[in-house]
Parts: C-alpha cells; structure tokens; sequence
C-alpha cells in the first residue's frame, strides 16, 4: 500500500514539474507565476548554451591583459582566461593547480602570484535594481565561489560560498551575504569593508548540489532568496548608512582563494582543476512601485527581545536580563549569561511537521579580542524530528551581530528545544532578539491586489 502511494505521488510530481517547466521555464524561482511582471534583461543574463562563452556579453578576467577594476586575483591564485568554458550548456569555473602557469610578479595583499590560476567573468552591461539569480553547484573544494555585484561605491556579494572548510565544517553549510562599502575615503578604514552581512546556515553542504540562490533589489529593500524560499529582507530605512547599492551594477561570477581563511594545497586543487559550474544566470526587471512590502513571515517567539525580562524562557546556570540602557541591538534589555558557569537560556516551542523553519539570534562575546581569544556562545535547535540534527551556529565577535539557522521538522514533530548558551567555555556573553519565522514559497505580499 505504501509503495503505491509513492508512486501515485511521483506520478504528480513528474506531470506537475513537466508542465510548470514549459510555462514557468524564465519565471523567477521567487515568483514561478510572474505575478510581478518580471522582464528578463537579456544583457546580463545567460543560459551558457553553445560551446564557448559570449564575449560580446562577459569580459573574461585576463584576457587580453585586461582585468576589471585592476583586480587580477586574489594572491596566490591568478585570473587566467583558460580557467573560463561553456560545457553542456553550463558556464565551468575551474581552479587549477598550476605551478608553471606564468604569473604576475608582486604582490597582492602579502602574498605572491603562485602556483593556482583561476578564473571570473564580468557583464560588459550594467543595470539598476531587479531580481538577480544563479543556478549553480559552487567548486567543491577549500575557496569561494562566488556570484556578485559592484558598481559605484557599493558591492553585493550574494555569496561567497566555501565548498570546504576543514576548520569548521558548518562554514560548508553556510550561505553568506554582504554589502561592502567603496563609497568611502581610500584613507577610511571602513573603506571596502563590510557594512552589513546576512548568515544563514543550510541542513546542508551547500557545494553538494545545485541550488537555486535569488535577491530582490528594490530602491528599498534587498530579499534573499534560495531555491524559491524567501529567506531574509532587509530595508534600505533600518540599514541607514550600512546601504551600498544606490548606482548601477555589472554582474560578477568568479572562483576566489582566501588565503587568510584557508590556503589551498596542491592535493586540494590538483591540475584537473575543481569546478564552480552554472547552469543559468537571469537578471530580471519590472516598473518600478511600491506595492511590495519587505514583511516577512511572524516571529512565533513571544518575549524575543527580553523586554519583560525572561518571561517565557527557560534558564540554567548564571543568566540575567540586564538594561542596555538603549546601546543594545532591539528594545530595552538584552541576555548576559555570566561568567564561570555553564549558562544557557533555551524554550520548547510548538511547531509544524514537514516545515522549514529559520532560527535567528543576535549576540555578541565582551571577552574576545578576535585576535587569540576567541569565546564562544552557540545558538542551537534541537529534538525536530530530524534523526541525528542538531545544528549549531557560534558567535565569536564582541559587537553584536545576527546569524541564523535554517531547519526542516520531521513527519512527526510539533515542537522543538532552541537554546543559546555559553558551554563549554563558561565565559560572558551576551544574547537578543531571537525570531523563528516558518520560511514559505508563498511570500508574496502584494497591497491593495
Ligand atoms: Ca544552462
Ligand atoms: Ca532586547
């Protein structure tokens, strides 16, 4: 009996996906019925059909002695032209060990041009405000693969996804966002730095397959999307001065080498070569409006922001809700978890099965100087259903800032044990404006339609 059902299921599945994929095949993954009225802009977009890429459309990185912006790399690994193809209808980004390649002398940032060659593209055109999104399975290996943006006095990065990271594995699940701010004085040490970021961690290595990743930016918002799901928006308003994209941007997909994070060995790369491939990039644009708003779905976490101290909330060991006499991130009070104990603040929450769900907090740790001291405090979730899954995600900076968890419950939870604590170090840290919103495809909220 059950194995029919499967079928019966996949049966619907297959007819579903067949028709919706010859109506809906150049609607974005946002907004599969183009309720928006979105309009593909073909001049920074591509589908990488044929057997090489269009360089009518892409400036390749190197070629010709010519590198966008001046950037040729970052050091050890060089931009080289051989490092960009089209193959089976994909754009292949391949990073190579390749010690007797000829590269560039001097220096980039302390390290010298050597032994790894990689590659980028850049659209020749440029466009303002749209929907932006890649389908792609990022390089499998210790860089970042990224897709991104820069223009005048602002950069996006949609991602910089590191397909390996052995330091931490939960980096590999991470998807990263930021905004850095050109706009500056060369002299500001703020200048290029990032001004916001969004982190959010998948239940999985994001280099094991492909997905769908999608933003939405609007004059006064920027919606983050992966594979359809609305994941965070933010507002030009809240953002203030930490906003960067007001000029026109060219589109930017490259292979990039950390050094300072992780610096890549001959067995890591090899002279094959690893391969950040991209099945499509679509930039979509529609008449400007206001009727989109940047609401996301309701934070299901009374108390979030501790404003009637730790109502609600569960705790254990050294915890207090101190008045931040409005230096903290949201509202009156924040979390100290003190000191010398193992201290954690946690609640049991009622949920869907079969639901995803994203946990986010802020938090900061006093006692780190990032330098060599680096205390941790971890937001976790557990008991969803899930065999095996306990994601964790930690904070190790002393200002606040927000990360997040994405999780799916099981067929059978209705609720869950979400915590923030300071084991196993018992060192202070500080903690607020927790949110669990339920992450849907249906997120489209359109006034007065
Ligand atoms: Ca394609
Ligand atoms: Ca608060």
């Amino acid at each position: 009996m059950k194995r029919k059902n499967k079928l019966i299921v996949l049966g619907a599945f297959l007819a579903t996906s067949l028709s919706t994929s010859a109506v809906m095949a150049q609607n974005p993954a946002s907004d599969p019925e183009n309720k928006l009225g979105w309009t593909l802009n073909k001049e920074v977009s591509d589908e990488f059909e044929g057997n090489q890429i269009d360089k009518d459309k892409w400036i390749v990185q190197g070629e010709n002695d010519h590198y966008e912006n001046n950037f040729k790399g970052r050091a050890p690994s060089q931009f080289a032209p051989h490092a960009v193809s089209v193959r089976d209808g994909q754009l292949v980004i391949t990073t190579r060990w390749e010690p007797d390649f000829n590269f560039i002398s001097g220096k980039h940032k302390g390290y010298k041009f050597e032994n790894i060659t990689t590659g980028a593209i850049i659209t020749k055109k440029k466009f303002k405000t749209g929907y932006m999104e890649i389908k792609c399975k990022p390089a499998d290996a210790p860089l970042s693969s990224a897709f991104w943006f820069t223009g005048k006095g602002g950069e996006l990065d949609l991602f910089e996804i590191f397909g390996k990271y052995p330091k931490d594995k939960h980096v590999e699940k991470l998807y990263h966002t930021s905004f850095h701010d050109w706009g500056k004085d060369r002299k500001d040490p703020l200048w290029g730095k990032t001004s916001w970021d969004n982190k959010t961690q998948m239940p999985f290595r994001l280099a094991s397959d492909y997905h769908v990743y999608g933003c939405e930016w609007s004059e006064d918002f920027l919606k983050l999307y992966i594979d359809g799901k609305l994941i965070r928006c933010v507002t030009k308003e809240e953002l203030g001065d930490k906003w960067v994209m007001h000029n026109e941007q060219k589109v930017w997909v490259d292979n990039e080498v950390f050094p300072w994070k992780v610096n890549p060995k001959k067995e890591d790369i090899t002279e094959k070569g690893v391969e950040f491939l991209v099945d499509y990039v679509r930039v979509w644009q529609r008449k400007p409006s206001s009727d989109l708003t940047c609401e996301m779905p309701v934070n299901v976490l009374e108390n979030n922001d501790f404003d009637n101290g730790l109502e609600g909330w569960d705790v254990e060991g050294k915890v207090k809700a101190i008045d931040g006499k409005g230096k903290n991130e949201a509202g009156k009070n924040y979390v100290k978890l003190g000191a010398g104990k193992e201290s954690t603040i946690s609640r049991t929450v009622k949920l869907k099965p079969n639901t995803t769900y994203i946990l986010a907090a802020s938090a900061r740790a006093p006692m780190t100087n990032m330098d060599n001291i680096w205390q941790n405090g971890w937001l976790g979730v557990k008991a969803f259903g899930k065999k095996g899954q306990q994601p964790i995600i930690k904070f190790f900076k002393n200002t606040w800032y927000r990360q997040s968890i994405c999780f799916t419950t099981g067929d059978f939870a209705n609720q869950t044990y979400i915590y923030f604590t300071n084991k196993w170090q018992k060192k202070e840290v500080h903690v607020d404006s927790f949110e669990l919103i339920e992450v849907t495809t249906d997120h489209l909220s359109l006034d007065g339609k």
